[in-house]
């Protein structure tokens, strides 16, 4: 089955999950074509799917196969993409590359929100969205447009930690886009808890969320509903001691002149090395930790039909 007029094709058991209003949480791919390195990968990939459906939802992981914009990978695909030669990373812009091209890539937060609305998905987990670089105020993430336009609801662990944190609630803000602290007050910092930023709401239960979410939607408004969900206690790592290391990592990076696509790559595998593969450790983490949470929102939401919009 292929959506009405688009490329898109969810796999059989998302079509059919979606059909009959189980509870599916959308995976982005980014993070294992570039944000991960092999074989951990892939070994998330796999963690994340069991993880929902260890929860009672059902995963569904989206990427560009060849030209095809898939929602729901079966493990052969999974494993192909993972282990892809050099994949596209997909954003908005690039859908159209990569289907022309039949090229295969992993879809960014904003591109996977796009696809996974036209299937009709409600909730997605990620590790960290995009948003408003430091020193270049042009480069601003089309993750943060994506959550201005699209109806989701998105848990992440707060924001790539090197991006310009303030600017970037800044810009949600403007967009009107609720960003929901889970069992927080303060806005989460990827790999720290302990970070000063104000969010816009604090709700405690998957259910509130989802209650959130609807109340949310119910006054005619498109944007998404942001959920960011702190790393766990164990695997976090104070802000004190994460602030010179991306500091540092940032430094390196500019002297070598490395930019656009290639940055966070090379970012995160240098604070990695910095850390001690303790930043990968945090990473996995907390991806994990926003695939669950984001099952039990999905299972509240799809328990609450009657109040869908
Ligand atoms: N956060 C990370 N690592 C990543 C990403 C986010 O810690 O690799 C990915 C996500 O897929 C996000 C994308 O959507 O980076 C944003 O990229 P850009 O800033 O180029 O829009
Ligand atoms: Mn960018």
């Amino acid at each position: 089955m292929s959506i009405a007029g688009t490329m898109i094709t969810p796999s059989n058991e998302i079509a059919r999950a979606l059909q009959i209003n189980l509870p599916v949480v959308a995976l982005e791919s980014t993070v294992i074509t570039h944000g991960l390195p092999h074989p951990q990968n892939i070994q998330l990939a796999r963690e994340m799917e069991a993880a929902i459906r260890g929860e009672g939802a059902t995963p569904a992981t989206v990427a560009v196969i060849e030209g095809k914009v898939r929602i729901g990978l079966s493990e052969d695909e999974l494993t192909r993409l993972a282990e892809a030669e050099s994949p596209l990373k997909v954003s908005h812009r690039d859908f159209a590359t990569a289907i022309v091209k039949k090229r295969s890539g992993g879809t960014t937060v904003a591109g996977t929100m796009l696809a996974a609305h036209q299937a009709g998905i409600k909730v997605f987990a990620t590790g960290g969205i995009g948003g408003v670089h430091k020193e270049s105020p042009f480069d601003i993430s089309t993750d943060l447009r994506a959550l201005a336009e699209i109806p989701m609801i998105v848990v992440c662990a707060g924001a790539k930690a090197i991006l310009d944190l303030p600017a970037t609630l800044e810009y949600l803000e403007t967009m009107g886009v609720p960003v929901v602290g889970y069992q927080t007050d303060k806005f989460p910092e990827f790999y720290s808890r302990d970070g000063n930023l104000d969010i816009s709401v604090r709700l405690d239960s998957p259910h509130e969320i989802a209650e959130f979410a609807q109340a949310h939607w119910s006054l005619g408004l498109h944007s998404a509903v942001l959920v960011a969900n702190p790393i766990p206690e164990s695997d976090a790592i104070p802000r004190l001691n994460m602030e010179p290391i991306i500091a540092q990592a940032s430094k390196e990076a500019k002297e070598k002149k490395i930019h656009g696509q290639k940055l966070t790559p090379y970012l995160l595998q240098r604070i990695s090395e910095l850390t001690n593969k303790r930043s990968l450790q945090a990473n996995l983490a907390l991806l994990l930790n926003n695939a669950r949470l984001a099952a039990q929102i999905a299972k509240a939401l799809a328990g609450n039909p009657r109040r869908m919009v």
